[in-house]
């Protein structure tokens, strides 16, 4: 038949764990929570699955990596849920939801109802068939998004040491498997269709930065081409990569990051949609006003740049999270949510931070052939982004704070010339 609860948190990711340490900060009583995952363990932080957990050596494995660990906060294992009396339902799909009835329909037939339903499906990895490539389910081509591809692309590494890996796209996904399969002593050629490495963020000058760093490595990159089709063996384990250019790759297996779509379909045609997701208000609420949505489903407004953003990074799934159950216990003292961007990535010995919005014309500062180098993005006379490389915990702040504030820049030449020190004065 059915359960009730007065909250309910669809989804079991990053942004359901942040939520629930919120809710037992504010106070919530035993009972009244309750988490419907389709992934089978408890929240975790999903970045150390293209990290950590791909490392040959003590890699990281749960419960080691739960949330809130990421953030320095507590660590929520299953057992802490049931301290704290909340209703931890894994490996549970849910199918169908009504907001006008509030219940949800689960695929093994229980209805769940709710009071207030906080929906944090996050995404679903895109895959090579929607671009009309045929992959068949070959056990050698290996995608990124939970824990389940996580623990099948370190058996399919395991089994490839020595052999040939291509990565298909230049994005986070990309850029971060490439990094650990090298480590795995596995030969990679990267394979995108844009003219460098993380287009959405990097200007060229940055991008190649990282790209001669792993071309140092041993990384081959094939750019500007995208795959056309697969040559299989009669085990129907992919061989070879051939690629729209007419080049043919031979693989030992193939890791493909070609981007994600937010997990909103049990929501079209009840809420309303913007930029792919979810369009939430301030307070982190959906055109129902009994419906929240956060992390990566939420389409929220971004007070600093005035816009509607989707963002897909593990900060806005946090920090959403928080702010929309401090909405709820506590809407009295709780103010718009106020996000300023943060993206970064840690790849080999390397690590970098953004902040902000990338538009607008680039200063570049720092040393581009092995330090510490950055660049800051103004906007119609303000500072509106800025990316730093190997900084320090001190200077990482320091240019957060700078962002967040926008200040005038009235002459780009002496920006250039203060470089990190602009930030740091600030
Ligand atoms: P998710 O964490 O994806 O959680 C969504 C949950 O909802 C999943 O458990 C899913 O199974 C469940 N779900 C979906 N539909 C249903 C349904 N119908 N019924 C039941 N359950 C459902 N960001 C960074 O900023 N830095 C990083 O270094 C970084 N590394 C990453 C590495 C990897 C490999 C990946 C995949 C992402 C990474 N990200 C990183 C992005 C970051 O992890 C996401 O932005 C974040 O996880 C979003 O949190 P979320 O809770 O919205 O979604
Ligand atoms: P992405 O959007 O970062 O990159 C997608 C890449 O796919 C593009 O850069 C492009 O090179 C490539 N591409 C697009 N269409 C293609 C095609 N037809 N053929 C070949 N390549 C194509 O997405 P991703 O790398 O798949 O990452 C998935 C999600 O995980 C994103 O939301 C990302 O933010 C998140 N993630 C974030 C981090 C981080 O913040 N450090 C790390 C890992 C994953
Ligand atoms: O890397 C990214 C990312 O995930 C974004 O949302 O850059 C931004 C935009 O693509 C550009 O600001």
């Amino acid at each position: 038949m059915g359960r009730a609860f007065v909250y309910v948190i669809l989804g079991g990711g990053v942004a359901a764990g942040y939520a629930a340490l919120e809710f037992v900060k504010k106070g919530v009583s035993h009972g009244e929570l309750c988490i419907i995952s389709e992934e089978p363990v408890a929240p975790y932080e999903r970045p150390a699955l293209s990290k950590g957990f791909l490392l040959p050596e003590a890699p990281a494995r749960l419960p080691s990596f739960h949330t809130c660990v990421g953030a320095n906060e507590e660590k929520l294992t299953p057992k802490w849920y049931k301290e704290h009396g909340i209703e931890l339902v894994l490996g549970t799909r849910v199918k169908s939801a009504d907001v006008r009835r509030k219940t949800l329909l689960t695929a093994t037939g229980e209805t769940i109802s709710y009071k207030i339903l906080i929906v944090a499906t996050g995404a679903r990895a895109l895959k090579l068939e929607e671009f009309g490539v045929n992959v068949s389910d070959a056990e050698n081509v290996c995608y990124l998004r939970d824990l389940a591809d996580a623990n099948r692309l370190v058996d399919v590494m395991q089994s490839c040491t020595g052999g040939n890996a291509v990565v298909i796209g230049g994005g986070y996904v990309g850029m971060e498997c490439a990094a650990s399969l090298v480590i795995n002593k596995i030969n990679v050629t990267m394979v995108f269709p844009e003219a460098h490495c993380m287009a959405r963020l990097f200007t060229p000058k940055i991008a190649k930065y990282y790209e001669d760093y792993y071309t140092a490595k041993g990384v081959n990159f094939i750019k500007g081409t995208v795959l056309s089709s697969f040559d299989f063996d009669s085990n129907g384990k992919v061989t070879a990569v051939n690629l729209r250019d007419g080049r043919k790759l031979l693989v030992d297996m193939v890791v493909v990051g070609i981007g994600i779509r937010p997990n909103t379909s049990l929501f079209e045609g009840q809420l309303t949609m913007e930029k792919g997701g979810i369009k939430v208000n301030g307070k982190l609420q959906s055109s129902n006003s009994s419906v929240c949505a956060i992390g990566d489903v939420a389409a929220f407004p971004v007070k600093v740049s005035g816009e509607i953003r989707r963002l897909e990074h593990v900060d806005s799934a946090r920090k959403s999270a928080k702010h929309a159950v401090s909405a709820i216990m506590d809407p009295g003292k709780t103010e718009e949510f106020d996000y300023l961007p943060f993206f970064y990535s840690r790849v080999f010995t390397l690590s970098w931070q953004f902040y902000g919005d990338n538009l607008g014309e680039v200063i570049y500062y720092g040393d581009f052939s092995g330090g510490t180098f950055g660049a800051y993005w103004v906007n119609q006379g303000h500072l509106v982004g800025s990316f730093l490389e190997g900084g320090t915990k001190d200077e990482y702040q320091a240019i957060a704070k700078a962002t967040r504030l926008r200040p005038a820049v009235e002459d780009l030449a002496e920006l250039e010339i203060q470089g990190l020190g602009f930030a740091v004065a600030i």
